[in-house]
């Protein structure tokens, strides 16, 4: 078990306990300043020697770098730069022209820090956030350009982004606002030519359209929520876009959104996005070599649990979960104690379907999952009851008529607290772990059945959400 889905998973336990996102929320609120060090404190030195103490570190909201100032190497030199986002007290007031971004690059002589570039949010803007910050070199000449991405709306729905690139010879940074939002944008090699791209992801919005005469009324369109590709042209560097595909107009909101193997000939991006209805539905886009254009599926899985897409085995492609409800439960999804099983499956282009790779039940309000075998998914069942917290598997049985019964107990796991479980366990059942004051035990049935399961078996099947 790789550590990175246990983490993943644990989140997405979270979520759907306490019915929030993932990834929503504002984390500037959650995080606090880290104390800088070495060169950082170099660096928030000279920026406060220069602007005064007072300054307001700006944090990146979303992405992978969070830190107001963050170290990357953007010349190609081996040595990292720094770039650092704040505001002062007087235009903290300014929502127009809030944010400094600083770029420093250390003089090796010297130690000093050199301002290399200086640009504010621009303009339109009406937030006063860093919503994220890319790296990658766009135009492939060994120096990875940064793509600073502006919070300009405020549900995060149409953020704006520039690229801040060295121009031939230059010794300093060029700024081009790029002429587009996105509420998500993805820095990756989308078209695998070994130069990175970007791909700015919108979600579905209304526009008014003001009549031509004051006789029509005003109407409302929606716009349909796309993907669209930028790349850098060699010659001019400019961003040009190169492609854009529309997505499920119902796209509200993205939960995760994530790039990596498709499948093992095609990279791609895989969006898990929530629909008015609460839904959650997956699609993927991808860049077709052949064709040379954007290709988007729709609609790949949809469920009602917040499980999101994720390599959950590290080998690079992207699991995408199915959620079903179990033998027995079909067309019953709500009936009290009905189970779902979650299989993670990669997606095959050419046949344009999802293979299950692993299949378990996720039980997040008692806070475990179990691995199921394919034995299990057609011929057996389940049955959560919540007031004892127990889960028991049975063989499924069906009539000539198609009505489904339990059969045979396989298994049971339940919880009991420590008073229950007492000195010496409660009867029938085997410890497979503690938490707390919780005990997890579990109980196998009959030995002698084809989807009989043993004690060593469950054990290897059971895991904890830390
Ligand atoms: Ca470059
Ligand atoms: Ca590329
Ligand atoms: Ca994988």
């Amino acid at each position: 078990m790789k550590k990175g889905f246990l983490i993943a998973l644990c989140c997405l336990l979270v979520a759907q306990l306490t019915g929030c996102s993932i990834f929503g929320g504002d984390t500037q609120n959650l995080m606090r300043p880290p104390k800088a060090t070495g060169a950082k404190a170099g660096v928030q030195q000279d920026i406060e020697k220069t602007v005064g103490s007072s300054v307001t570190y700006k944090y990146p909201q979303n992405g992978e770098y969070r830190s107001a100032v963050i170290m990357h190497d953007i010349t190609g030199d081996g040595e990292d730069e720094a770039i650092a986002f704040y505001a002062t007290p007087s235009t903290v007031q300014n929502t127009t022209t809030g944010i400094t971004m600083l770029v420093m690059d250390q003089n090796g002589a010297t130690g000093e820090w050199e301002v290399i570039g200086r640009f504010q949010n621009p303009e339109k803007s009406t937030g006063l956030a860093v919503d994220r910050v890319c790296f990658g070199d766009m135009d492939g000449d060994g120096k990875q350009e940064i793509v600073v991405g502006w919070n300009a709306s405020y549900d995060n729905s149409a953020n704006v982004f520039s690229i801040y690139s060295f121009a031939e010879g230059a010794e300093t940074l060029g700024e081009e606002q790029v002429q587009d939002t996105y509420a998500e944008l993805v820095m990756a090699d989308i078209t695998a030519d070994g130069k990175s791209d970007l791909l700015a992801i919108s979600v579905s919005s209304t526009i008014t359209v003001t009549p031509e005469t004051e006789e029509d009324v005003p109407v409302t369109q929606t716009v349909p929520a796309s993907a669209r590709l930028w790349q850098m042209e060699e010659e001019t560097r400019e961003l040009v876009s190169t492609g854009t595909v529309d997505l499920n107009p119902d796209t509200t909101r993205y939960l995760s959104v994530i790039f990596g193997g498709i499948d093992r000939e095609q990279v791609g991006v895989v969006l898990d996005s929530t629909q008015q209805s609460n839904t959650l539905f997956t699609q993927l886009v991808y860049w077709d070599k052949n064709q040379e254009c954007l290709v988007a599926y729709d609609n790949i899985s949809q469920r009602s649990m917040s499980t999101v897409s994720m390599d959950m085995d590290g080998d690079g492609l992207i699991e995408i979960p199915v959620v079903s409800p179990m033998q027995g439960y079909r067309g019953q999804r709500e009936a009290s104690g009905a189970c779902m099983i979650t299989q993670w499956c990669n997606f095959d282009i050419e046949l344009q379907e999802l293979e299950p790779k692993r299949s378990m039940i996720i039980n997040a309000a008692d806070g475990y999952w179990f691995d199921i075998s394919n034995s299990w998914i057609n011929d057996v069942t389940a049955r959560m009851e919540s007031d004892k917290r127990s889960l028991t598997f049975y063989v499924y049985e069906e009539d000539l008529f198609g009505v489904g019964s339990q059969g045979d107990e396989l298994l049971t796991i339940q919880l009991f607290s420590k008073r229950e479980w007492g000195e010496n366990g409660v009867e029938g059942f085997e410890l497979l772990q503690e938490k707390g004051d919780t005990v997890y035990a579990a109980k196998v049935g009959r030995a002698d059945l084809k989807w009989s399961i043993t004690m060593n078996e469950v054990r290897k099947n059971f895991q904890l959400v830390s």
